[in-house]
């Protein structure tokens, strides 16, 4: 029996997360994390002391799971002049009495420009969600250049360097876990430094789709190759679904000449290296969930929402603001509804919760510009009086959403692409009325929910707007049996499984 389906036999025996780990600690302690962002961020309050404060998000709770037992140093940007300064040091990230060694790097802010508002934001992200629109965009010139060489390339150095020399001390970690499309270059790094007496095991997770090579080979070859070259140093690469892994192995079937892959094993083998690509598909914590939904903040803002809404129906979306959820589709198709079903004018709201996100970025705000000109015009076209179709909220507001996921009766979730999305997994745990699930089928979560959610794509509003009346006219008994299956799937496989799967894949891979 594998740990995790130990995990799972006595999950209702209340077996905490460390139990699951309790074997790879034994092998893989101490644990080393890197991430862009880190788990916690200082700041000043005004009496001018420092206070820390827990980032929020799945990434940072999955992967706080694994500090329960196991020794473990978490390596991220400092985020704040008071991180910066602080350097580093031990924090309790969980009420247990185990501290986690937190480390802040401080790249020069040239460099950490490059990286991240050239590289990783701009370039990166919009490859992999296929959102150029390639007779114009990218264009890469002089300045992505010097970007490339003097920030991607020079902050995952500084990442690989400090984790080399942790890795030659007597801290030396059994596993280091690199996450997401900021630090494709370090595990390249870490072998380049690393005698193989030194090496720790090598896991990266992706958290954003990967596309198949014709995209790739969109990026110029010096890049492309630079990336897959150092994703297959890595000894278990993680994607969030199986057709992300399968492509990244395609793509290097198709750009890294010297690799010999088996689709069979789900492996490549490169520079006489394998490196093992599975998918571990990441989820909420479901228990923190629910108890933050009983709390008397939520039920404020659900008094508050009701008010807003009325006995209309609601439909409900929540995303950061930005391109690759598809905003003003969502919106485009909403009013494609209400062409179609008249009758529905009046009797349903659109309530819109926005987060914002990278707005120092012309493609966001522009986005943000496109999205609340649609939003207007269709509320001008169609609102009265008394009536606004669509309300969009703007602003970070936690407890809000978790109230909204509680009523809505129809969750759009209609991303271009996502490596997972959240929402779609948080909606369905949490939601009172038995609401329905409009789903892209580009969305991460596809995988897992298909059965319970309404599958749409993305670019056809004419299709969504039919999912929308599909969704309020199906019967009450249909409406209960797709909810509980999807708050079912949800369930079996939450946060703690994402983890335990990762240390399971290596503990069984016998690395
Ligand atoms: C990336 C990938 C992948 C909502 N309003 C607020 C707030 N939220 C929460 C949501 C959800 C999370 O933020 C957003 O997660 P998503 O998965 O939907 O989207 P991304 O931010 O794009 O996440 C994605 C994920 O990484 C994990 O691997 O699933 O595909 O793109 O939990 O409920 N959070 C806060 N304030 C709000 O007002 N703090």
């Amino acid at each position: 029996m594998t740990t995790r389906e130990a995990y799972l036999a006595n999950a209702n025996q209340e077996v905490s997360m460390s139990d699951c780990l309790s074997e790879e600690k034994k092998v893989l302690s101490p644990i080393l994390i890197a991430s862009n962002r880190g788990p916690i961020t200082l700041h000043k309050n005004i009496a001018g002391e420092i206070e820390f404060q827990r980032g929020a998000g799945g990434l940072v709770t999955a992967l706080t799971g694994i500090t329960h037992q196991v020794e473990a140093t978490w390596v991220s940007c400092a985020n704040t002049p008071e991180d910066s300064h602080w350097r580093e040091g031990k924090v309790p990230l969980v009420d247990n009495g185990v501290d986690v060694h937190i480390k802040f790097l401080s790249p020069n802010p040239h460099a950490y420009d490059g990286y991240y508002n050239s590289i990783a934001n701009p370039l990166l992200w919009f490859l992999q969600h296929s959102m150029w629109d390639v007779p114009h965009d990218p264009i890469i010139n002089k300045e992505t250049w010097n970007a490339w060489d003097e920030g991607y390339l020079e902050v995952n150095r500084l990442f690989a360097n400090h984790i080399a020399e942790i890795c030659t001390t007597d801290k030396k970690p059994g596993l280091v876990m690199l996450q997401d499309y900021h630090l494709y270059m370090v595990a390249r790094y870490l072998r380049q430094q690393l005698r193989p007496s030194q090496r720790p095991i090598i896991s990266h997770f992706v958290h954003i789709p990967w596309p198949g090579p014709e995209y790739w080979g969109i990026l110029p070859p010096t890049m492309r190759q630079a990336i897959f070259d150092s994703l297959c140093a890595v000894d278990v690469l993680g994607f969030q679904t199986h057709n992300d892994a399968l492509n990244f192995i395609r793509t290097c079937q198709t750009y890294l000449p010297r690799a010999s892959v088996s689709f069979k094993y789900d492996r490549i083998w490169y520079r006489n290296h394998a490196t093992h690509v599975r998918d571990f598909p990441i989820s909420i914590d479901v228990q923190a969930l629910k108890d933050l939904a009983q709390k008397p903040e939520v039920a404020d803002y659900e008094t508050e929402i009701k008010n807003m809404v009325g006995d209309r129906k609601l439909i409900l979306r929540i995303d950061r603001i930005e391109p690759s959820k598809n905003i003003v589709r969502g919106f485009q198709a909403f009013k494609e509804f209400l062409d179609l079903y008249p009758e529905y004018i009046e009797k349903v709201s659109f309530l819109c919760l926005l987060v914002p996100s990278r707005l120092d970025v012309d493609e966001y705000k522009n986005y943000l510009d496109a999205l609340m000109a649609t939003a207007g015009q269709i509320n001008a076209r169609y609102g009265t009086y008394e009536w606004e179709p669509i309300r969009i909220l703007i602003g970070e507001n936690y407890p809000r959403a978790v109230a909204a996921l509680k009523m809505y009766d129809v969750l759009l979730v209609n991303a271009i692409a996502d490596g997972m999305n959240l929402v779609a997994k948080e909606g369905p745990v949490v939601n009172q009325r038995n609401g329905g699930l409009i789903l892209s089928e580009r969305a991460g979560a596809r995988q897992q929910l298909e059965s319970g959610a309404q599958i749409i794509s993305p670019c056809d509003i004419y299709a969504t707007a039919e999912a929308i009346h599909q969704t309020l006219t199906m019967s009450s008994e249909k409406r209960r049996e797709r909810s509980e299956r999807l708050r079912h799937l949800i369930e079996r496989d939450d946060i703690n499984d994402w983890l335990c799967r990762q240390l399971d894949a290596i503990s069984e891979l016998n690395l």
